[in-house]
């Protein structure tokens, strides 16, 4: 699918109406290995202690002209593609990122399962959370060998630190648009929770 993102770059409320999506990024992994808190620390540079199991969330984000959608899966739901989404939503370019936590073995088995249900043509890229915690180089290194058979990109993130994230979700957009990703961060403009 080629991406398209529009010529000009107006950004806020006029183009969050008219601007199809471009991009559908996807944070899936298991329970608690930090997909909330990469993409809080991403798009609002914010850091939250407390865990609050989601359910799903969406943020939709415009930059550089285009409309990015990042979806926030649950880790115990299971994967389920939002019903309620347009059909520009469903044919934008998507691109997964799969997360497993970096002293968590079981998380990174988990994480190849999630692998296998990719479908054919969807580019995806495996992240390691938490790598402020310190221990879990076993791990990091079995996450690198995974990566390397999935011939995917690899990153290890700590958003309490903000460690290798905007580099997680530059790479992540590039995957998805080419030479159409945007050059600045994205911002948020907007954000909604389906539950
Ligand atoms: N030390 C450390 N803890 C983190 C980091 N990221 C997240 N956490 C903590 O891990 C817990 C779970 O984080 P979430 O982001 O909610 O996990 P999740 O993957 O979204 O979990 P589900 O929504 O249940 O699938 C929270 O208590 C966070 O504060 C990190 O980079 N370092
Ligand atoms: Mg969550």
């Amino acid at each position: 699918m080629q991406a398209h993102c529009p010529a000009s770059s107006t950004r806020g409320s006029i183009m969050h109406q008219y601007t199809p999506i471009s991009l559908t990024i996807e944070i899936w992994g298991d329970g608690a290995v930090g997909k909330t808190c990469l993409i809080q620390r991403y798009l609002y540079n914010k850091y939250v202690v407390e865990y609050d199991p989601t359910i799903e969330d969406t943020h939709i984000v415009v930059r550089g002209g285009c409309r990015i959608k990042f979806v926030d899966a649950s880790g115990y739901n299971g994967l389920i593609r939002d019903a309620e989404e347009s059909e520009d939503e469903r044919n934008a370019p998507r691109v997964i990122i799969i997360a497993f936590e970096l002293t968590s073995s079981s998380s990174l088995e988990h994480a190849k399962v999630l692998r296998e249900k990719i479908p054919r043509g969807v580019g995806f890229i495996l992240a390691g959370t938490k790598v402020d915690v310190g221990h879990g180089r076993e791990v990091a290194d079995n996450g690198k060998a995974a990566a390397q058979s999935f011939k995917c990109g690899y990153f290890r993130v700590s958003a309490q630190n903000d460690v290798g994230v905007k580099e997680l979700f530059k790479a992540a957009i590039k995957l998805g648009l080419g030479s159409q990703a945007p050059t600045d961060d994205p911002a948020a403009v907007g954000s909604e929770s389906r539950p």
